[in-house]
C-alpha cells in the first residue's frame, strides 16, 4: 500500500532560517514554497532523492498562527519531527482500507496537499505516537 517516503514534514519557528540551515549543511535545494491556509502552515519542499517510485522530499513547517497544528506542536514540543508522509497509489482506497481497520482518520477525504498532492492525515494515537500522513500526488 505504501510506496516510499514522500517526505518527512520538520516543525520549526523560522521557515527562511531552517531553509537555508538544511541548504548549507545537508546541500539541499528548495524545490517548491507555498502558503496552506487550511493546514495552517507555510511550508517548503527540499528534494532528498528520487526513486522507480517518486521522489522524496524534507517538509519544513511554520505555523501561520499559534492556534494551528503545527503551531500547538511546537508549543508543547517545540521544532522537531512533526510528520511521516507517505506515498500511496490511490489514497481515496489507502483511507477506506486503513479505517477498516480500526485506525481513525483525521480526514474522510483527501485535502489539498504541496504540489498539488492529494493528502489525508492518520490518528497519531493510533499509529504509535506518529502523525503519519498519506500523499497521493499529481503524477498519478
Ligand atoms: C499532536 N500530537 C501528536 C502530534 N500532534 N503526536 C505526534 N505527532 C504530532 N505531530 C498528540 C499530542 O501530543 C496529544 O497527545 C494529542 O496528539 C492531541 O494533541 P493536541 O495538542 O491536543 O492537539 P489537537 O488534538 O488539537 O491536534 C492534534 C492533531 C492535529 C494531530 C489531531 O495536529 C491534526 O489534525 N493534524 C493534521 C493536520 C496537520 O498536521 N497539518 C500540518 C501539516 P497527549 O499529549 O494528549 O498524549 S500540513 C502538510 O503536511 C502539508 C500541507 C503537506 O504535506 O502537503
Ligand atoms: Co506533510
Amino acid at each position: 500500500m505504501l510506496l516510499r517516503i514522500d517526505h518527512v514534514g520538520i516543525a520549526c519557528h523560522n521557515l527562511s532560517e531552517k531553509i537555508e540551515f538544511y541548504e548549507s549543511v545537508f546541500g539541499l535545494t528548495v524545490v517548491s514554497r507555498e502558503i496552506n491556509e487550511e493546514q495552517g502552515v507555510r511550508e517548503a519542499m527540499l528534494h532528498v532523492a528520487d526513486g522507480d517510485q517518486g521522489a522524496s522530499y524534507v517538509q519544513l513547517l511554520e505555523p501561520l498562527h499559534p492556534d494551528t497544528a503545527v503551531g500547538k506542536f511546537l508549543a508543547k514540543r517545540g521544532e522537531g519531527v512533526h510528520h511521516v508522509g507517505y506515498g500511496v497509489t490511490d489514497i481515496t482506497k489507502a483511507l477506506a482500507e486503513i479505517s477498516a481497520k480500526g485506525v481513525r482518520l483525521l480526514d474522510e477525504r483527501a485535502r489539498h496537499g504541496s504540489m498539488g498532492a492529494s493528502i489525508a492525515f492518520l490518528h497519531p494515537k493510533d499509529i504509535g505516537g506518529v502523525l503519519t500522513e498519506l500523499v497521493e500526488t499529481s503524477r498519478h
